[in-house]
């Protein structure tokens, strides 16, 4: 195209997130193009991207590289480089040993090092300069989840004509856990210097102007937090979704159907399919569905001929120690049920350590009788409204985890307390032996609601609210 380019003119939306929305692909002759990294939120922002000009600021996965910014889809491509230090440090201490666990109720116990802090602080203070360095005059940004707290408000002191978004895709957890957090002051400040704080649930919204309202001397009005004498910040639930209709026309695309045929004669045409897919993390409750399915097994509740228990788990995080025992702990539970349960055909646990392409997935949610959403804490869980999008039939059947960010808006999925191990095992026989009528209902309702709320309605009414909402001076606003 002719238009101005990003680099000259500025960009009048940006997104700033740990990672790029590119993957670099690096051919047989060593040479290198970028390629659209899968996920709903690149998916969402594209045209979002496309229609105001747009920049994205990340990380682009590699230690100690420098790489020059570029034009990719027709926006650009910002890459803010780490160091192997500051990756140890700031992503896989700071951000995924002290802010996940926490956010998560504690459920593994988070580390607070003050190294760890510095070097948060330092790459926080990096993305907010790569993003003020791109952005033009009164642009939209919108700063993305738990690795980069303190950005709105580094961005704000740099360049205080920009509206600032910021969108916290996990948890905000209870105002005593919060608490621990040595440097709980600055990270909410750091916050606040969004004009808009976006959370999964109204639940973290309201932790978090608790907070505000303990911990800091700024005064709050309803969801509306007057920052200093320089702007007011907004904190409200925007619940994640996903592209529905991406997902169904995907599932009922004739290579998945053969996709989904050929999966059930490799597993010699079970009468019943249970399936758990998530990225391999403590959060996702997977010790517990492991235990309470292997013990459904053993008991003769469920016979292995008949039932298979398909569970896929993406490697993830996996030089932090915590997800290293993770991996350990499900092989060894898994490899116990297996040669303790069935006959010498296919084992009762088919587990697979990996992560799989979209397709595959969509065929392993239209094979799924019993979808189990089990996690100990989730801000949403895409998961679960990927099954209810794909799952073509009305015979299928949703369990989900009250613990799930989702669980406010699916209703009528068959709701689990993940650390009750009996109740689970009674829900999970429930939903697999339920009335036709019953499940039909239940699943008529639940794709009525991943129906309506797309994650383009997300977007939309994040970047609305973000628009018109929040003024700038105090004294404007109604
Ligand atoms: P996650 O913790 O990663 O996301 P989730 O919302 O379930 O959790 O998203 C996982 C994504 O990875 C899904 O799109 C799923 O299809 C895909 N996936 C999982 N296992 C896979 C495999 N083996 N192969 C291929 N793909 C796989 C964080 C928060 C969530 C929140 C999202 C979005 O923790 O609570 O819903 O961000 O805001």
């Amino acid at each position: 195209a002719d238009e101005v380019p990003i680099a000259e003119a500025g960009a009048t939306f940006l997104v700033v997130a740990n990672r790029l929305s590119v993957d670099r692909v690096t051919g047989p002759e060593g040479e290198v193009s970028w390629r659209t990294a899968p996920g709903g939120l690149v998916t969402a922002l594209e045209p979002v991207m496309r229609k105001r000009g747009g920049a994205w600021v990340g990380w682009h996965g590699a230690p100690d590289e420098v790489v020059e910014p570029f034009e990719h889809d027709g926006y650009e491509i910002k890459p803010v480089s780490l160091s192997a230090e500051e990756i140890e440090e700031y992503y896989e201490g700071f951000s995924n040993a002290t802010l996940w666990p926490l956010f998560h109720d504690a459920v593994a116990f988070p580390e607070f090092h003050r190294e760890w802090w510095d070097s948060y602080k330092l790459v926080n203070q990096r993305f907010a300069d790569a993003a003020a360095e791109v952005a033009a005059e009164g642009a939209t940004v919108w700063v993305q989840d738990y690795q980069l707290l303190l950005v709105p408000q580094l961005l704000r002191a740099a360049r205080p004509d920009l509206r600032i978004g910021f969108f916290l895709h996990i948890p905000f957890p209870p105002v005593e856990l919060y608490q621990q957090l040595p440097w709980r002051k600055e990270l909410l400040e750091g916050m606040l210097g969004a004009d808009l704080v976006g959370f999964q649930v109204p639940g973290g919204a309201s932790n978090f102007l608790r907070l505000v309202r303990t911990r800091t001397s700024h005064k709050v009005d309803r969801d509306r937090v007057q920052v200093g004498g320089t702007h007011v910040c907004t904190a409200k639930a925007f619940p994640i979704s996903i592209d529905t209709e991406g997902f169904r026309e995907l599932a009922e695309s004739p290579e998945v159907v053969a996709e989904a045929e050929a999966l059930l004669t490799e597993l010699g045409h079970p009468k019943v399919v249970f399936l758990g897919v998530d990225r391999l993390d403590y959060t996702k409750g997977l010790r517990q569905r492991v235990r309470a399915m292997g013990e459904l097994f053993t008991e003769g509740k469920l016979d292995p001929e008949d039932v298979v228990f398909f569970q896929v788990a993406t490697p993830s995080r996996e030089r932090v120690d915590e997800y290293r025992r993770l991996r350990d702990d499900i092989d060894l539970l898994v490899g116990r049920i297996n040669s303790e349960v069935g006959g010498v055909g296919r084992p009762p646990i088919v587990y697979r350590h990996s992560s799989f392409p979209r397709n595959t997935m969509a065929a392993l949610y239209r094979i799924a009788d019993v979808m189990l959403v089990t996690p100990l804490r989730d801000g949403m869980n895409l998961v679960a409204k990927e099954y209810i999008a794909c799952h073509p039939s009305d015979r299928g059947a949703l369990v989900l985890s009250e613990f799930a960010g989702a669980a406010r808006e699916l209703r009528q999925a068959y709701l689990v307390n993940p650390y009750d191990l009996n109740g689970m095992k009674d829900v999970f026989m429930k939903a697999l032996n339920d009335t036709p009528a019953a499940k039909g209902r239940r699943m008529r309702s639940l794709r009525k609601q991943v129906n309506e709320h797309t994650i383009n309605d997300w977007a939309d009414s994040f970047l609305a609210a973000l628009d018109s909402g929040g003024s700038r001076a105090p004294g404007n606003e109604g």
